[in-house]
């Protein structure tokens, strides 16, 4: 008899229940043979029963699996006609699945199933691939290994696409999922995280506050999530490119007055001229007698135009000019047409580079007349080892206690993740990413029902890298309360007519090495940086990714009032010209790869604006831990 079922058995078997087996695994389980069918009834018994599978045991489940699996050929073809029809009855598991069908109160039709494969292959996001490869990602990182040993199995039966058979059984599994699994898996968070559990939700919390209610309105604006048109090709950088020429010439015209571009430089006629030029900054570099280069290129034509600078005084202002960010350079064109010499401007005492700039903010008209508070955090990471529940349990006091908070900003890093980093698994106290979310949701629900979460992501949540990030997928938000607002990474929040833009902060490590004179501590140093450049990421490459999009979403379009960032987990706040600036800092202690490079976090801390005074109050815990 063979031993394998359609997608909805699976998803039936497996993703109705198993908090902890993932649908590539499902998909090898099914196929195989016994003993490891045998171990697999057992869990799936397990799971029915609404006891939860220890971890071990759904290890060896796979790993035997893995070991005894291979796919006959013969069945092969069968298997993919029976994955297209999707017929139940085609099942040869039958006598099983009659019974566990009886007992599951919800049914997959096929259109459900088709339309949602359909959906996911029309997302336009760019990032389905993506997702796609982080649900394989899903695992916890001790059943990484036994499950692309399952992969490379089925890979070998050819005739199953095992990417296509990912794909179906992730959609199958994610549509399985509704409100009171979300629910049962908070429940048996306790069981699993007593220690954590105990401290947070097992606790007499304090009153909440009515809220003055003075909160109106919010628009989200910029965020990426849902309008991802990009799909990795060459023309896809070009436009994202020629989008951020487009709009970086208007600012940089708006503040340098009548500006040329690169191409509408005549060599002849303009030659010996005084003039102002604009570009996206091709090169830079220093030549060996000591004088500065920049090349300009006009990202419309791909042409490009040298400036030099030989004055020593321009040392400064020429190292804080980075390759893509857009500048204007005034100067005299060469006789011959072919270089800029900046050395008269700097003569006269005028600054020959200028960056696009954030103008003095004038926000007061839009101001609430009334106290009316924005709280900002960022780096939470639920999930690592390193995470401190108890101190947690302090801010949440002090949202539900103070009635003027309306806002909770959240910039990124709620959870620790998994499989961010090498051995990141050894630092790890909840190990699965489900569970991650299911906690920091749970978290989130102390706070007062009426105060407006805004939920953004960073490096360590389960979306693409590449920036700019799309908002988490349903799968994961489905754990916050009704009072998050997903969104991604950036976007800017107008609040009661405030304009917050929030960023997690990943370009902050790379500015600081690049830029000199400018550092990660306090990071409100390269924060100024973003808003003279008028750009989240200028500096990319390293540790920054950026995904090729249709527009630039890094380009701060619009002055914010609040620019407020993480990621570094450094507590600072300034004010750059009328924006108020916060970087939140964590949750999180020190951790042995910070330790080694000598990172040394702010634990405990956050913001608080009051939007109708623009304010910023410095907020910590009673006793932030210290590390050095
Ligand atoms: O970032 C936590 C801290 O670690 C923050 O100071 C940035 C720093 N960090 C993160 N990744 C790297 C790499 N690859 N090199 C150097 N420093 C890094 P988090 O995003 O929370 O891990
Ligand atoms: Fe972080
Ligand atoms: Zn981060």
């Amino acid at each position: 008899m063979s031993t394998y079922a359609t997608k909805s058995d699976v998803s039936k078997k497996l993703g109705g229940n198993s908090l902890i087996i993932l649908p590539d695994a499902a998909e090898s389980v099914l196929e195989a043979e016994p003993p490891a069918e045998d171990i697999i009834e057992e869990i799936i018994t397990t799971c029915d029963s609404g006891d939860t599978v220890d971890e071990t045991t759904v290890k060896n489940a796979i790993a035997a699996v893995g070991q005894e699996n291979t796919v006959d050929n013969t069945r092969a073809p069968e298997h993919q006609e029976t994955k297209e029809s999707d017929n139940k009855t085609d099942s040869a598991d039958a006598d099983i699945d009659d019974e566990e069908q009886s007992e599951e109160s919800e049914e997959i039709t096929e259109d459900d199933v088709n339309r949602n494969i359909d959906d996911q292959n029309e997302n336009s996001d760019g990032s389905s691939e993506e997702s796609l490869d982080n649900s394989v990602d899903n695992s916890t990182a001790m059943t990484r290994a036994a499950q692309e040993q399952t992969a490379e199995t089925v890979t070998e039966g050819d005739s199953i696409d095992p990417k296509a058979a990912l794909q179906e059984l992730q959609q199958t599994v994610d549509d399985t999922k509704d409100a009171s699994q979300v629910i049962n898996r908070k429940e048996t968070l306790d069981d699993r995280y007593p220690a954590w559990c105990n401290i947070m939700f097992n606790r007499d919390l304090p009153d909440v506050e009515p809220r003055t209610g003075v909160a109106e309105s919010y628009e989200i604006k910029g965020d990426v999530t849902g309008e991802s048109r990009g799909t990795g090709d060459f023309e896809d950088y070009k436009s994202l490119f020629a989008d951020r020429h487009e709009r970086f010439m208007g600012m940089l015209n708006n503040r340098a007055g009548t500006t040329y571009h690169v191409s509408d430089i005549n060599r002849r006629r303009h030659a010996g001229e005084n003039l102002t030029i604009t570009g996206l900054v091709w090169d830079t570099f220093t030549s060996n007698n000591g004088n500065y280069f920049i090349e300009l290129e006009d990202a419309n034509t791909n042409e490009t135009m040298r400036v030099v600078f030989t004055d020593d005084d321009m040392k400064d202002v020429f190292e804080e000019v980075v390759p893509d960010e857009a500048v204007a350079v005034r100067g005299t064109l060469s006789d011959n047409g072919e270089i800029i010499f900046g050395d008269d401007e700097v003569r006269r005492g005028r600054p020959p580079i200028m960056f696009p700039d954030t103008p003095r903010n004038k926000n007061r008209d839009r101001r609430p007349d009334q106290p009316v508070e924005a709280a900002f955090i960022s780096d939470i990471h639920v999930g690592a080892d390193e995470f401190y529940p108890d101190l947690w349990t302090e801010f949440v006091d002090w949202v539900r206690t103070t009635p003027t908070v309306e806002y909770v900003f959240i910039a990124g890093d709620a959870v620790e993740g998994i499989g961010v980093y090498p051995d990141q698994d050894e630092e790890l106290t909840v190990l699965d990413i489900h569970d991650q979310y299911a906690m920091a949701g749970r978290m989130l629900e102390q706070l007062p029902d009426d105060v407006q979460i805004f939920l953004s992501v960073g490096n360590h949540d389960r979306v693409r890298l590449a920036e700019p990030q799309p908002t988490l997928d349903e799968e994961f938000a489905r754990h916050f309360p009704d009072n998050t607002e997903f969104v991604g990474n950036p976007v800017t929040v107008n609040v009661d007519g405030i304009n917050i833009l929030m960023y997690h902060g990943m370009s902050i490590n790379a500015l600081a090495e690049v830029v000199p004179g400018v550092n990660v501590d306090p990071p409100t140093e390269t924060m100024e940086l973003m808003l003279r450049k008028r750009h989240l990421a200028p500096v990319y490459g390293k540790n920054v990714r950026l995904a090729p999009e249709e527009k630039d979403y890094l380009v701060i379009d619009e002055v914010p009032d609040v620019l407020h960032c993480g990621h570094v987990h450094k507590y600072a706040s300034d004010d750059y010209n009328g924006v108020k600036m916060v970087n939140t800092a964590t949750w999180q202690g020190q951790t042995s790869f910070q330790k080694s490079k000598g990172i040394v976090p702010d634990v405990g801390y956050w913001s608080s604006i009051d939007l109708s005074t623009m304010e910023v109050k410095d907020m910590s815990v009673d006793e932030p831990p210290e590390f050095e």
